[in-house]
């Protein structure tokens, strides 16, 4: 086949997503085009079968807001034509979804059909989309997919509630690539920063108030007075100063690594015991699953789809958003017994495996099919 991909190319989970998956698409011979305004992240060298075309839009002094959509419908109208797609994959409702609804209709004028999927990952909907100034736009652009999907139940049941919408939606969860993110021995690097034996906690995202990175360094203080430990913070965002500012009120800054945005976080799994994700809402919690594909258990609230990810008493602990005393319970629990840690450990690998990408890029080939056939059939 031949797959048209956007999405945001910046570190965001959708845009990791989006990449991985045309990445896995390409190793299967698929032809994939990338369409994005810079190199996706996680697009790094060169690739057989996949192809990148980047969405310049012009800025003029008329415009006050640079006219971003205009501009990558028109590049999304000249990809699809002239590389003759079968389908355009958009990841990420808002504005993709619109935009891909206006170079359909483009097409559909010069007698091209190109069926389009959206995939729904999480603020797009629970956060962002909700807000009255986009509802409107993302409900429409929704039902006039050909195909949605969504990376959880719970995220699919948030859509639903949120708009009216006609559409069937699939899910289709997000997924790992086990040849990356797997646990390997960097015990000279462990000692490096755990010179004593403490234990490393670790959260990764980019620090917006929907992570609560706050609570994160609230759970590793409660720790950190029963059992010797360090924190590693990855990722960077708005949030970062207020962190760090909490870091040296409640004088930790020497137990506290901020490591800022890191390519090979599977490197920093490696030598961690634990993952904390305490998100006001998770719609999938992709960061949690990389860190079990590495054996590494995880604290995390218990919203929207970490209960799919993270199982309750196996994986590791879901605690009510905001209860930083339970989650700092259960994380002392876990590492206060190395044969109970282990066990964690284990139950975090097999969960994880339940989403490896072997299984998973089927299911979006078969959907794709499915939904090329029901475009020819219509
Ligand atoms: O978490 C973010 O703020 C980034 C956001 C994105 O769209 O890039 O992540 C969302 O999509 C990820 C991939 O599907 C999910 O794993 C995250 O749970 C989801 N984030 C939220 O729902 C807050």
């Amino acid at each position: 086949m031949k797959i048209g991909i956007v999405c945001y190319p910046t570190y965001g989970g959708s845009g990791v997503v989006a990449t991985e998956l045309g990445k896995g698409l390409a190793q299967k011979g698929h032809q994939v085009h990338f369409i994005t305004y810079s190199p996706p992240a996680r697009l790094t060298g060169f690739m057989e079968n996949i192809y990148y075309h980047e969405v310049s839009s012009l800025d003029y002094p008329l415009f006050e807001y640079t006219p971003y959509e205009t501009a990558l419908a028109s590049k999304m109208v000249d990809v699809i034509k002239y590389e003759k797609l079968d389908i355009l994959h958009v990841h990420y409702a808002i504005p993709h979804a619109a935009v891909a609804y206006m170079a359909k209709q483009i097409l559909l004028a010069e007698g091209y059909y190109i069926p389009v999927v959206t995939t729904l990952h999480g603020t797009d909907i629970t956060l962002v989309g909700a807000r009255p100034s986009y509802a409107p736009v993302v409900a429409f652009s929704i039902n006039k997919s050909d195909g949605v999907t969504a990376v959880s139940d719970s995220l699919k049941q948030d859509t639903l509630r949120q708009f009216d919408i006609k559409n069937e939606i699939e899910v289709i969860p997000n997924f790992i690539d086990f040849s990356r993110f797997r646990k390997v021995d960097k015990d000279h690097f462990k000692k490096a920063l755990a010179p004593d034996g403490e234990k490393i906690l670790v959260h990764t995202s980019n620090f917006r108030k929907v992570k609560r990175v706050e609570d994160v360094v609230k759970i590793f203080k409660q720790v950190y007075d029963k059992i010797p430990s360090k924190l590693l913070l990855i990722g960077d965002g708005p949030e970062r100063q207020s962190v760090e500012q909490t870091c040296r009120d409640i004088g930790l800054c020497h137990e506290i690594r901020f490591l800022g945005k890191q390519q090979a976080v599977e490197e920093l799994l490696a030598i961690a015991d634990l993952f904390l994700m305490p998100s006001e809402s998770e719609s999938f919690g992709l960061a949690a699953l990389e860190a079990m594909a590495c054996e590494v258990p995880v604290i995390s609230s218990d919203t929207g789809g970490l209960p799919e990810v993270n199982l309750h008493g196996k994986t590791g602990f879901l605690s009510p958003v905001g209860d930083v005393d339970d989650m700092a319970k259960n994380a002392v629990h876990i590492l206060e017994d190395e044969a109970r840690h282990k066990v964690f450990q284990k139950a975090a690998l097999a969960q994880a495996q339940r989403f490896d990408i072997a299984e998973i890029l089927p299911q979006y080939e078969q959907y794709y099919e499915q939904i090329i056939r029901d475009c020819v059939r219509n």
